[in-house]
């Protein structure tokens, strides 16, 4: 059985848990800005190594056009965000894509459409992509929008191993962003994604609008999820010209960094990636973020369709805050344990002293 943390014994932070209420968890998010930073970074170090960080790349497969409404999103068909539609990419285009990647040091290829869901036609080439980028030793990740039994099947035959498909919010505030689909389809697909055995890749946006309370109300939905997402990306709202949310007033940083501080906390053995957003981000701040518990980012120019700071730019603040690259999952902890199994009896934490020097 999973034993319950007291407030001052970090360490025994870093074994999973599935029981959170909300006011536990409102109660991390309001602690002094300290106390939740030194919380957050002792899971972090008995969990991860901390100078680590895992680096994703992000190729928009089929860009623009989408029937859903979501009210951040410069793809969707409902915005005039003047972003131009493309069909699905060829798969040729995509390998080639995906090869580079892998040269400029991509452990793994999140490929990204702009769909409701995949139509059946569409599902050969996204097969072919799958195994394509597989063969050459990177992880494969999708995110496609909703998928049919069928599509999860063929997918996970293919050989993919993460599936990301994002809450984005909490359940109250969903249906203020997105009105073409509901936050129980989104638990559903993701529900069905695990049960076929693949990894999961859920999180959201910060910034929309939101309220701490929707913050941590989304962390708990994800945190109390049978397993934890293995990826937990937080965005950081990019307001784009067009879409309903472009005049969003920005976040504070601090509640940023407060929200990676809990979901590190919540989700001890997930990598959490500081995701969309790092352009409007100093060093500073994504130094905080790291110090909290992210590590995972989507490197290159471009994300799916916004600017995303460039290869040069993470290397030189890489260099400045003493981080590797992670090389592969494998070097994530010493002890090997995966995600969501449980820490080795008379252990309180993942591993503590796992680190590299
Ligand atoms: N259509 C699929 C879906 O919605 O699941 C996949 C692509 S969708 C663009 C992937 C995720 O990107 C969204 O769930 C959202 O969390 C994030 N995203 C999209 N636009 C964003 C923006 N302007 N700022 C921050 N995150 C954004
Ligand atoms: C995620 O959580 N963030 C990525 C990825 N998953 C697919 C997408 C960010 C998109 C940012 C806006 C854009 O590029 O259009
Ligand atoms: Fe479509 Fe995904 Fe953008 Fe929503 S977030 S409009 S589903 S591409």
């Amino acid at each position: 059985m999973l034993t319950r943390a007291p407030a001052s014994c970090p360490h025994d932070d870093a074994s999973p848990r599935h029981d959170w209420t909300p006011r536990e968890a409102t109660a991390l998010y309001q602690l002094p800005f300290n106390d939740l930073l030194f919380r957050a970074a002792s899971v972090h170090r008995a969990c991860f190594d901390p100078n680590k960080v895992q680096k994703s790349r992000l190729l928009s497969i089929k860009t623009g056009g989408c029937a859903e409404d979501c009210g951040y999103c410069s793809q969707s068909a409902h915005h005039p965000s003047g972003l131009k539609a493309s069909k699905l990419m060829e798969v040729e285009r995509v390998l080639s894509e995906a090869r580079k990647a892998k040269a400029g040091g991509a452990t793994r290829y999140c490929m990204g459409a702009a769909w409701r869901e995949p139509k059946a036609r569409d599902m050969d080439a996204i097969v072919a992509m799958v195994e394509g980028v597989k063969a050459m030793g990177m992880e494969t990740c999708m995110t496609l929008g909703m998928l049919t039994d069928e599509d999860i099947g063929r997918l996970k035959h293919a050989g993919l191993d993460y599936y990301n498909h994002n809450i984005d919010t909490s359940e109250r505030y969903y249906s203020e962003i997105i009105k073409t689909r509901t936050f129980a389809d989104r638990l559903d697909t993701l529900a069905r994604v695990r049960e076929a055995g693949m990894k999961v890749c859920s999180g959201g946006i910060v910034g929309m609008g939101e309220t701490a309370d929707d913050r941590v109300d989304m962390l708990v939905t994800l945190a109390n999820l049978e397993e934890h997402p293995e990826s937990v990306p937080i965005n950081m709202l990019i307001a784009i010209p067009g879409t309903p949310l472009e005049n969003t007033t920005p976040i504070d940083p601090i509640e940023f960094v407060r929200t990676i501080a809990v979901a590190r906390i919540m989700m001890p053995r997930s990598f959490v990636r500081l995701s969309a957003g790092r352009t409007e981000m100093t060093d500073e701040l994504q130094a905080l973020c790291f110090f909290a518990g992210a590590n995972s980012i989507f490197v290159g120019d471009t994300l799916l369709t916004a600017d995303n700071p460039g290869e040069d730019k993470d290397a030189a603040l890489f260099r400045r805050l003493g981080i590797e690259g992670l090389e592969s999952e494998h070097d994530r902890h010493t002890t090997g344990h995966a995600q969501g199994e449980e820490a080795p009896a008379g252990r309180s934490g993942c591993n503590g002293h796992a680190r590299s020097a």
